[in-house]
Parts: structure tokens; C-alpha cells; sequence
């Protein structure tokens, strides 16, 4: 699905208003110097386009920012998604494989936004999205109890939420959005009522770490690559609390009983395997939750790239 499969796309995005908890915007500048882009060019031979400077998207968040509709930080939220959007969007729309930065999971609306219409315009095809996390995002402004974006971004990206506002996500058209039937979870095990009765009602696929435990890894891959189909292009959205705090602990909403690092690798390693791979985002990532003196945010950043180095296609050989 690309036309350049050995360019990559490059979106850092330093951004942190999709919670509460300061730190996940330092985390491309974490993962940029402990060389992940090094490694992506000079050991697996990708040429990079975009951003070898952060976005840190300062000027485009507004001074008073008030909830709407229990949505902290909406317009924030709403003008850096659409901004990353047009990022993701003129990469793929080039045919370049997409490697977005993040930055909390809200970012999803923007970066799954903008692929979802560059390969529809591209292409005349749907995206399937692969969604790797603890969590489901897929609560609506009103199930959600906290009011955190990043807990929602799945349900604005589905249609499942709706807004007419541009100020708030109203810039989000049918072009931007994804079927329910595309979308495969992968690693849940935090998932509140709310998102459960969606998850229900939808029909949505969704492998459990019950799922994961049940079958194995391996099996569980089979049939989420099966649900999706072959030759169907797809944006994975890796979520670092997918892993076991064990092996990424400085995140913000860390959940126990979660993948190793391997099944993480492997999971990504199968999609790229898929040589459907368009598009994938790494989220919640925050360096500066970590106590001073262990070494948790240093092993949260080495997972972090062990995940895009698999999901680029690293173990190939
Ligand atoms: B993440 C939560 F209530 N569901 O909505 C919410 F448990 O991107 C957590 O997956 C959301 O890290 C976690 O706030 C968002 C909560
Ligand atoms: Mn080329
Ligand atoms: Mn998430
Ligand atoms: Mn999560």
C-alpha cells in the first residue's frame, strides 16, 4: 500500500493535554536521544522525512480552556489533533509509512485521522486499526468518568461520539473515520463498564489478556490478523501501558497483569510481517514518572523503541 515502503514519516508530537499528568510530552525527545531514529536509518535502512525537532504545539493551545461536554482541555485537545492530522495526512498521502511520536493516546484522533483519509484518497480503501493497549479509549464525553481525552479518542474516531463544533472535533469529517468492524484491541484488561457496554453493543473484536492467556500470543495474532483480513492497510496504535508495568513502569495510567516486552515485540512483529503496515503511533510514554534513582524511565524508553524497531521490521532477517 505504500509507494515508498523504505520512507518513513516522521511525527513527534510533544503533547500532554489528553490528561492530567505533566511528562508525556517529553517523551520523543526521550526516545529521539536514546536513538531511535538512529537506529531506524542507519540499522534498518529507512529514509526519514518530517520532524527531527519535537512539536511541542504551545502556540496553538489556548489560554482559558474550560471543560465542554466534561472533556478537560477540549479545545487544546481538538486543535493539536487536527494539526497532527494534517501531519499524518501529507505523509501518507506521499505513500511514506507513517511513525508518529507521542505524546498522550489522544493524539490517536489526529494521527488515525489523517492516515484514514490520505488512504482513502489514495487508495479508495479503509484503514483497519490495531489497537495495543490496557485500555479500551473508547469511552464517550459522557461515559467517561475522568473527563481525559486520551480515554476517548477510539469513540471519536468510530463516530460513536460526535461533535458539529470545529472547536471541538467537529473538524473530524466521514473521511477521517473508521469502520467499528476494522478496529482489532489487543492487551485489555482495565476496561470500564461504560466502554464494556459499547464494546458489547458494536460487536467490537477486542483479544483480553484472558484472551492472551487462554491462547497464546501466537494464536491470538492469527485471529486478529484473520478478523481484519489480508491486503487490508493498517495503522497500528501501540499504547505502552499494554505492557506490564514490570517492563514499562513510567506511564500514566500503568495497569498489572499485562504483555511481556516479547509479546509486545511480537505483536508488532506480525504486523509488520502483514506487509499491510501504514501507519504507527507510540503513546504514553512518560519518562518523568519514575523515581530519580531506578531506572524505570530508562527501561520504559528501551521498550519504546524495541516496539517501533519490531512494528519497522527489525527482526526480519
Ligand atoms: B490511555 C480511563 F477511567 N478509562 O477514561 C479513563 F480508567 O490512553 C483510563 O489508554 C483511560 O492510557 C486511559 O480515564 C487512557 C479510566
Ligand atoms: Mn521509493
Ligand atoms: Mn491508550
Ligand atoms: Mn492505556
Amino acid at each position: 500500500f505504500l509507494s515508498h515502503p523504505e520512507e518513513l514519516g516522521i511525527v513527534a508530537v510533544g503533547f500532554s493535554g489528553g490528561q492530567c499528568k505533566p511528562g508525556v510530552d517529553a517523551a520523543p525527545s526521550a526516545l529521539i536521544e536514546s536513538g531511535l531514529l538512529t537506529q531506524l536509518r542507519e540499522e534498518l535502512g529507512y529514509k526519514l522525512h518530517g520532524d527531527d525537532t519535537v512539536h511541542l504545539y504551545t502556540d496553538l493551545v489556548p489560554a482559558s480552556d474550560p471543560p465542554f461536554r466534561n472533556m478537560k482541555n477540549p479545545r487544546a485537545v481538538s486543535l493539536v489533533t487536527k494539526r497532527i492530522a494534517e501531519q499524518t495526512y501529507a505523509h501518507a498521502k506521499e505513500g511514506r509509512l507513517v511513525l508518529t511520536l507521542g505524546g498522550d493516546h489522544s493524539i490517536a484522533i489526529g494521527t488515525i485521522g489523517g492516515t484514514a483519509k490520505a488512504i482513502r484518497e489514495r487508495l479508495g480503501r479503509d484503514i483497519a486499526v490495531i489497537w495495543v493497549d490496557a485500555h479500551a479509549d473508547i469511552n464517550t464525553p459522557e461515559t467517561s468518568g475522568s473527563g481525559n481525552i486520551h480515554g476517548m479518542p477510539v469513540s471519536f474516531l468510530t463516530g460513536l461520539a460526535r461533535e458539529e463544533n470545529e472547536e471541538f472535533f467537529g473538524w473530524l469529517k466521514e473521511d477521517n473515520l473508521i469502520s467499528t468492524k476494522k478496529l482489532v484491541y489487543i492487551g485489555l484488561r482495565d476496561v470500564d463498564a461504560g466502554e464494556k457496554r459499547i464494546l458489547r453493543e458494536h460487536g467490537i473484536k477486542a483479544f483480553s489478556m484472558f484472551d492472551i492467556d487462554r491462547h497464546g500470543i501466537g494464536r491470538v495474532m492469527e485471529m486478529a490478523l484473520g478478523h481484519i483480513g489480508n491486503d487490508t492497510p493498517i495503522h497500528l496504535s501501540f499504547d505502552v501501558d499494554a505492557l506490564d508495568p514490570m517492563w514499562a513502569p513510567s506511564t500514566g495510567t500503568p495497569v498489572r497483569g499485562g504483555l511481556t516486552l516479547r509479546e509486545g515485540d511480537y505483536i508488532c512483529e506480525c504486523v509488520h510481517e502483514t506487509g499491510s503496515l501504514v501507519a504507527v503511533d507510540l503513546v504514553e510514554v512518560n519518562p518523568s514518572l519514575a523515581s530519580p534513582n531506578d531506572l524505570g524511565a530508562h527501561e520504559t524508553v528501551r521498550a519504546g523503541c524495541s516496539i517501533v524497531r519490531c512494528a519497522l521490521g527489525e527482526s526480519l532477517l
